[in-house]
């Protein structure tokens, strides 16, 4: 079967499409990643070439050792991955230590991936290791309103996370262990990989403040959706905020209320007064 017609690659395209209609990936901003299930390697098997040289990637992730990715392309933009799939994405293999890829389909002339892709990789280590395998997608877009909050809110897990829960009453049931905040570093390698990993320990989304935000999800679907329903959120407290503020919320006794009826746990250290 052609890589581009089996379903996780349509997946996968889909949500590259939908994001740029989103307004996240202006030029070749953000980038996506999926780890790909061993089935949905055997579909293609034919089709990947195995002979391209290994590189190393910056950073050591034992536990991805043999793992495949289709992820996209340094330089790339999100809106062409639709019009040339082969050109703007690719399927790479890591290595039996953890510790280069080579690539094995697409990103055709020469070209590489992900900028990001060291905090891509560190974070699916973690989440590979923490949800026994289900985690398969790590998403960072370019998000504007997100991006908007972090030179407004004080660049604080605690902070973020509760005035975001606040915007929407579907938020705490969305992410209920809450968002966590990265201080503005430089972008694109290794320490900025490690903070990101770091709080991909305790969170699906992790804000980059003044550059964007990083998802992580079992599915393509759930990955998107869990950055749409955090943006939505932060787009309805810019909108508050410049209408001169809250004059009623959603109180801690509420999210307690919430967290029983829909069977979720809030840390309290997001409930403070
Ligand atoms: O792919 O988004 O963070 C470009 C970026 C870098
Ligand atoms: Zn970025």
């Amino acid at each position: 079967m052609k890589v581009e017609d089996v379903k996780f690659v349509k997946d996968y395209i889909k949500v590259t499409y939908d994001a740029w209609l989103k307004g996240w990936h202006e030029r070749n901003g953000g980038n996506l990643s999926y780890r790909i299930a061993e089935d949905e390697i055997k579909d293609i098997k034919g089709e990947l070439d195995e002979n391209s040289e290994f590189t190393p990637i910056e950073v050591s992730v034992p536990n991805l050792a043999n793992e495949y990715f289709l992820v996209t392309g340094s330089g790339k933009y999100m809106r062409n991955v639709i019009l040339d799939p082969e050109a703007n994405i690719g399927i790479v293999r890591i290595d039996g230590k953890g510790e280069k890829y080579k690539i094995v389909w697409g990103l055709l002339d020469g070209a590489r991936p992900t900028s990001e892709f060291a905090s891509h990789l560190m974070s699916h280590s973690v989440k590979k290791e923490i949800t026994g395998g289900k985690n398969r997608v790590i998403y960072h877009s370019h998000t504007t309103n997100l991006i908007a909050l972090t030179f407004v809110l004080p660049l604080d897990s605690k902070v973020f996370t509760r005035e975001l829960w606040e915007m929407a009453t579907e938020c705490p049931v969305v992410f209920p262990s809450g968002v966590g905040v990265v201080p503005w570093m430089v972008p694109g390698g290794k320490a900025i990989a490690e903070e990101t990993s770091k709080l991909m320990k305790e969170f699906d989304v992790v804000i980059w403040a003044h550059h964007g935000t990083f998802a992580a999800g079992d599915t393509l679907d759930l990955a998107f959706g869990l950055m749409d329903t955090a943006e939505k959120s932060a787009e309805i407290l810019v909108k508050v905020l410049s209408m001169g503020g809250k004059r009623q919320t959603i109180t801690a006794d509420n999210f307690r209320d919430l967290a029983k009826e829909f069977n979720v746990t809030l840390p309290e250290k997001f409930l403070y007064k």
